[in-house]
């Protein structure tokens, strides 16, 4: 029997699936637009992590420095006794929720803690620096369909590895070149960008924003620019009297780029045709990450190619846009919350005051992938911490209760996408494993014991409400497992934006690069793995000494005595790793694949520090700097 579901992890390609559920196979959805009948190996293999011996898969309870077996009867009990005690001082209570699942139902902890009046994160880990940014600039969320971008005659790719993150995508791009499209990446180079890419640039990791203003000096040179596209905005003599500001030596010794490549740049974005201009989720995770997209998007403004097909700037669209929320469903009020910047939460937790008594963790393995794990996994010492989560990972180490969640394919949902116009159906294909239950389920069950019960409503109530705002039928979605959303296929057609004025905002500010620091001259750019999201990986995959990569033409490479051990070395710490070499990665760079755990000494997050960047309250894990010696 073949069931339609579609996945559910932190992905934009939000992939509709077809399960075989005798065969417990996965395959895209052939009659999906956007899917197109395949999906990534991480999709197509997830019945391995299902079935996986890591798995957890009935309740545990925090037995001194090891775990035993609990009903969930006794851990269930034992958690709503902590609970209800915590309750007197609600901001005592933690609540900390990812995006390790998506879909409506999953906000139902944040509704349900919420209520509570419990403490809560903000800040943000993924791309809500680029988002800032974006929404700024053009004042809405917003890019063409990803379709159009076949009526581009170039492409011009600031930093995506389609190769790992989207697959689909990269099979957009593939047709794309096979009409004729050409694609230029710029990126620190080291990943798999040139097998789809006629020319690669590689930039200072951090500097985009030096590169795209280059670009723009040599508009200005030319007195190239297009009257109509002027009026269309509210400040452009301030970014104007910011280039004028610079030369062209300067702006392209701050990106390290030779001017040879500038001016290359400049006639991919000037020559007859249009140019869509994609950008990765990486370029934004440095100090002026926010500043970086924003340059970005004032080049392909400035060139023209915003508001018409085949060209466009591709950031993000917002995968909750075409869902409406819940929580009206649930009675009463959500009151003002204690908040903890996430990216700082060891340093936070210890300043609370109340202290943090229980904790609450769902979809989210935040000791590992939020920066400075070892405080994180500190301040998590003291409180009762319950983690819902199928796999003994760095953030369930440290819980006194564990429980086991249903994963994708074992329960029903709905969820948008962050860069299709679809709303797929996850449907439930196979029975929850051993005594795993659905999050909801979890909740309701923990309700039931309260002493102030909060009501969560059924769950299926709760996705049709969702439905309502575009008034989709789950009937609909159940039998085809998608329903596209209407939006218009060029955004912001005729440069009409989404400020209040219509018109288009340019940066004011152009930060220059901080001087780089003897002590640690490299910088760490943990970009993600394409066999694995993040940390859902296998134990058995993290033996042995993490690996690193730099250039051969690294200083860092010369000075390595390959009979001893190798350490990288941040501020925050050391750990060992085993270094070698890649072919065009820029020569400051060190290149460490990300998701690794604490426990098998893998994870780059112990070395990492809590820093912001521009926008957004995201965080700038590639500004990491480091250096790699022998010890
Ligand atoms: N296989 C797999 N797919 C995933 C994920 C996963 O973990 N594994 N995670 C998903 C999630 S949540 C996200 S946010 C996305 C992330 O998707 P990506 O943005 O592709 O990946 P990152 O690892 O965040 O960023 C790394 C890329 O950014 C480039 N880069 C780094 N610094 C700079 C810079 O300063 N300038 C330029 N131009 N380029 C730079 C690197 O060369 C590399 O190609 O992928 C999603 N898809
Ligand atoms: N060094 C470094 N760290 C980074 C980044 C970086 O660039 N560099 N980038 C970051 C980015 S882009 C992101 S998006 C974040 C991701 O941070 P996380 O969201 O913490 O990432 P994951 O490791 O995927 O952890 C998700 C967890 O959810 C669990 N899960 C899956 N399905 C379910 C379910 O149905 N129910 C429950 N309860 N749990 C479930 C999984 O088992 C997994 O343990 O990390 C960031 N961390
Ligand atoms: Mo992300």
């Amino acid at each position: 029997m073949t069931k339609i579901t579609a996945c559910t992890v932190d992905c934009g390609d939000a992939c509709s699936l077809l399960v075989d559920v005798e065969k417990q196979s996965v395959r895209g959805n052939p009659r999906h637009p956007f899917t197109k009948g395949f999906c990534c190996r991480k999709g197509a293999r997830y019945f391995e992590r299902l079935n996986s011996d890591e798995r957890i898969v009935t309740p545990l309870i925090r037995d001194g420095e090891s775990f035993r077996t609990a009903s969930w009867d006794e851990a269930m009990a034992l958690v709503a006794e902590k609970l209800n005690a915590a309750r007197a001082v609600p901001e005592s209570i933690l609540h900390i929720h990812g995006h390790g699942y998506r879909g409506v139902l999953s906000k139902a902890s944040s509704i349900f803690f919420g209520r509570m009046g419990a403490s809560t994160i903000h800040g943000a880990l993924c791309e809500n620096t680029g988002v800032t940014a974006c929404l700024k600039d053009f004042g809405a969320l917003n890019h063409n369909d990803p379709e159009d971008i076949l009526n581009a005659s170039r492409i011009v790719n600031w930093g995506r590895d389609m190769t790992r993150c989207s697959v689909h995508q990269l099979a957009l791009i593939h047709k794309a070149r096979k009409r004729g499209v050409e694609v230029l990446t710029i990126s620190p180079g080291g990943d798999d960008t040139p097998e789809f890419s006629d020319v690669n640039i590689v930039i200072r990791p951090g500097t985009d924003r030096f590169l795209a203003a280059a670009v723009l000096k040599l508009y200005l040179e030319a007195g190239d620019l297009n009257p109509w596209v002027l009026t269309r905005t509210a400040n452009w003599p301030a970014l104007r009297g910011l280039i004028d500001g610079c030369s062209l030596a300067e702006l392209t010794s701050a990106c390290e780029v030779p001017t040879a490549d500038v001016e290359m740049l400049y006639d991919w974005y000037a020559d007859t045709g249009n140019v869509a201009s994609i950008l990765g989720w990486g370029l934004q995770r440095h100090s002026y990450g926010g500043e970086n997209v924003r340059f970005i998007n004032a080049l392909a403004m400035i060139s023209g190619h915003i508001g018409i097909s085949g060209g466009g700037a591709y950031f993000n669209i917002s995968s909750g846009r075409n869902l409406g929320s819940w929580d009206h469903l649930v009675a009463g009020e959500t009151p003002p919350r204690r908040e903890f910047l996430v990216q700082n939460l060891g340093e936070e937790m210890r300043r609370a005051d109340p202290p943090v008594e229980f904790i609450w963790v769902d979809g989210h393995n935040v000791v590992n992938q939020a920066p400075d794990s070892l405080s994180t996994a500190d301040a998590f010492r003291k409180p009762f911490v319950v983690c819902v989560d199928g796999f003994m990972h760095d953030t369930a180490l440290t819980a006194d209760v564990i429980l086991p969640p249903a994963l994708l394919f074992e329960r029903e949902d709905v969820l948008g996408s962050f860069v299709h116009n679809y709303i797929n159906y996850c449907g439930k294909a196979v029975e929850p494993r051993g005594e795993s239950r659905n999050d909801f389920e979890i909740l309701n069950d923990l309700d039931s014991r309260l002493v102030a019960p909060i009501g969560l409503p059924d769950q299926e109530a709760c996705i049709r409400e969702s439905l309502k705002q575009e008034d989709f039928s789950l009937e609909e979605l159940r039998e085809n497992g998608f329903v596209k959303a209407h939006h218009p296929y060029i955004a912001f057609e005729n440069m009409e934006f989404g400020h209040m004025d219509g018109l288009y905002r340019f940066p004011e500010s152009l930060t220059p690069e901080p001087e780089r620091d003897p002590a640690y001259p490299l910088q760490l750019l943990t970009v993600l793995r394409g066999k694995s999201l993040h940390s859902q990986m296998s134990e058995a995959d993290q033996r042995g000494v993490p690996i690193v990569w730099v250039s051969r033409q690294n200083p860092a490479w010369a000075a390595l005595n390959p009979a001893q051990d190798a350490y990288l070395v941040t501020p925050q710490g050391a750990m060992q790793v085993q270094v070698e070499t890649l072919k065009d990665l820029h020569p400051r760079a060190v290149i460490m694949r990300r998701g690794g755990w604490m426990k098998y000494g893998h994870n780059a997050n112990v070395l990492i520090k809590p820093e912001m960047t521009d926008m957004g309250n995201g965080t700038a894990y590639y500004s990491q700097t480091c250096r790699l010696e022998n010890r």
